[in-house]
């Protein structure tokens, strides 16, 4: 077992839908941290720079169309594990496929419109944070 941190964000569906709440209360629950945080509207640049490894995918573009639609909230997690315990959390990329009590079961409308991105291992974790904070906005416990 790690101590790791993660770069999670809550996408514009689940803004929308105001469950910012109920989705910090999960990550609190299962024992991750909110040590960053902030909103913001990301610009076309940012959510495709953000998305660079999809670039060549068919989905790109409706991906950045979606994540600039609206505020999304961006946060780093900190814990035990806490790469896989946030994809954990988060469930399949399809709602259709997602475990049942998954925030992406609970929240999340479509493939594209599913509620929750989360770093997908300790490299794109270092720079998912990375892309979105600098060390001072970062507020390990402890
Ligand atoms: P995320 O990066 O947002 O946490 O999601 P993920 O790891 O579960 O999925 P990934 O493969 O990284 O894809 C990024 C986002 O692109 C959209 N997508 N659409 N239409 C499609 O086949 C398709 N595949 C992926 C999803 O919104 C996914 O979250
Ligand atoms: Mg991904």
């Amino acid at each position: 077992m790690a101590n790791e941190r993660t770069l999670s964000i809550i996408k514009p569906d689940a803004v929308a839908k105001n469950v910012i709440g109920e989705i910090y209360t999960r990550f609190e629950k299962a024992g991750l941290a909110i040590v960053a945080a902030k909103m913001m509207h990301l610009t076309q640049e940012q959510a495709e720079g953000f998305y660079a490894e999809h670039k060549e995918r068919p989905f790109f573009n409706d991906l950045v169309a979606f994540m600039t639609s609206g505020p999304v909230v961006v946060q780093v997690l900190e814990g035990e594990d806490a790469i896989v315990k946030n994809r954990d959390l988060m469930g399949a990329t399809n709602p259709k496929e997602a475990e049942a009590g998954t925030i992406r079961a609970d929240f999340a409308s479509s493939i594209d419109a599913n509620a929750v991105h989360g770093s997908d291992s300790a490299a794109s974790a270092e720079r998912e944070i990375a892309y979105f904070f600098n060390d001072g906005e970062i507020c390990p416990r402890g």
